[in-house]
């Protein structure tokens, strides 16, 4: 299979690209390097050393003999360039990473709430515009969160995309229909998510492209058998108060000894999957594509749910860490039960890793590994939902 990986230099694309060329697929990356760039100008880092581009493929080809190629375009400026691409490459499948996404960074000022929206949405359009344009019939496959349907499964389980509804007809008889969930993101972020869902609706229904959107949840862990092979290849680890994710950032903060930094009660429940599942799921996808006219294919990527103080009280527990309540930067439930149905991973072979299984530690001992790297500056979250919960230092924009 020939598949484009788009935003493969980014935290889940980087691993999948490795993940699939393993796998023997012929792997192209593009990417606009924009994700180094926030790091840059955010002041922050990766907390593992991540090689450029050239290191990373370089030292892939020289330990597995497999070649990645990348081409560096921003997917929401290079329009030509990426029609170009695609009748040069032909791919079978493209895999879309290629988005901002940072629910905290999205709501850190106007410029990134412009930028957000500006670069999420163009990406997605043009690329499938571009797939109109060129003709392609190529798989796409769309990494979506669960923040599109908000966090609300309190007394039903969550559907994979779409709602069963019971309407009355003009003469008053019950009829059955399915229509996408109701959506209730909540940052700019997630809005520009459940637009992207539109988007995808509206040119599978006009124009047959062949669409799997997955709606992920929260990713924890780092490395994969695959960037473990060299340091070379190591995944990045966000820790910073815009993009480093509860999990890692709790496992973080316990290896240099950092109050676990929980948001209000911490009562908020959340959807999580370990990055080994989620490069698995992803070519669980590429195997099991739509066919021609059949509609968006919608699955819930998640392997198990958490409440974000019982996931703080299970890392104290395990490293001693000590436990801080803080006023909560966002604007969200403090409080929420959340069941999600997720079989159509599971049926199509997915076999769950979980918090259980020894993983945390590795993640633990990398954070312990790379500690001198942290900066403690960077790890209180200092983006706020509105402006009267007090000031939010502002940042350029990529
Ligand atoms: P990331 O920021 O690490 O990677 C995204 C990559 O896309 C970056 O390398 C960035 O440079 C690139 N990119 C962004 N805009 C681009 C553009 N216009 N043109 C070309 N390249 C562009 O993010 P990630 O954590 O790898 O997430 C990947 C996708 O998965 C995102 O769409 C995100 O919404 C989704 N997702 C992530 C998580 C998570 O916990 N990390 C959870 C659910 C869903
Ligand atoms: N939280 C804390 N303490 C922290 C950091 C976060 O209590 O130090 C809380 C947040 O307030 C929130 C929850 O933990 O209630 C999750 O926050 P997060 O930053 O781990 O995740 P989120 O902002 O939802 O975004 C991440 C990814 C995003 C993806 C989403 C999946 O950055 O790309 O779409 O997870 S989901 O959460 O299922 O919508």
């Amino acid at each position: 299979m020939n598949v484009l990986v788009l935003g493969g230099d980014g935290f889940c694309g980087w691993p999948t690209a490795l993940h699939l060329s393993a796998r023997g697929m012929k792997v192209s990356i593009v990417d606009n390097l924009s994700r180094r760039r926030i790091d840059h100008q955010l002041g922050t880092a990766s907390l593992t050393p991540i090689a450029s581009m050239e290191t990373r493929l370089g030292t892939w080809h020289e330990r597995t003999g497999r070649v990645i190629e990348f081409s560096a375009l921003d997917l929401a400026h290079d329009y030509d360039a990426l029609c170009e691409l695609l009748r040069r490459s032909c791919p079978d499948a493209i895999v879309h990473f290629a988005e901002q996404r940072s629910a905290p960074y999205s709501m850190r000022s106007p410029a990134t709430k412009r930028y957000t929206v500006q670069n999420n949405l163009a990406a997605t359009h043009n690329l499938l515009c571009a797939l109109v344009e060129t003709g392609l019939d190529a798989h796409l496959v769309h990494l979506g969160t669960m923040g599109v349907y908000g966090y609300g499964g309190n007394d039903a389980p969550i559907p994979e995309g779409y709602l069963p509804v019971r309407i009355r007809d003009a003469k008053g008889r019950w009829r059955d229909r399915e229509i996408l969930h109701p959506t209730d993101p909540g940052s700019v972020y997630h809005m520009t998510k459940t637009q992207d869902q539109l988007l995808f609706a509206f040119y599978n229904k006009n124009d047959q492209i062949r669409v799997t959107d997955l709606h992920q949840g929260i990713v924890w862990g780092t490395q994969t058998a695959e960037t473990q092979l060299d340091e070379r290849l190591i995944n990045r680890f966000d820790y910073d108060g815009d993009y480093g994710t509860v999990l890692n950032r709790f496992l973080m903060q316990a290896a240099v000894g950092h109050p676990l930094t929980i948001h209000g009660t911490g009562g908020q429940t959340r959807a999580f999957i370990h990055i080994q599942d989620t490069v698995r799921c992803i070519e669980l996808a590429l195997r099991h594509p739509p066919r021609i006219g059949e509609r968006v294919h919608i699955m819930n990527q998640l392997t198990e749910v958490h409440r974000v103080r019982d996931l703080a009280a299970l890392v104290a527990e395990q490293t001693g860490a000590a436990m801080r309540f803080l006023p909560n930067p966002r604007r969200e439930a403090p409080e929420n039960e959340l069941q999600v149905d997720h079989r159509c991973l599971l049926d199509l072979g997915l076999k769950p890793t979980t918090l259980s299984e020894g993983l945390m530690q590795e993640v633990h001992d990398i954070a312990r590994r790379y500690a001198n790297r942290c900066d403690l500056r960077k790890i209180p979250c200092t983006s706020r939902w509105r402006r009267d919960d007090g000031e939010t230092p502002t940042a350029a924009v990529a």
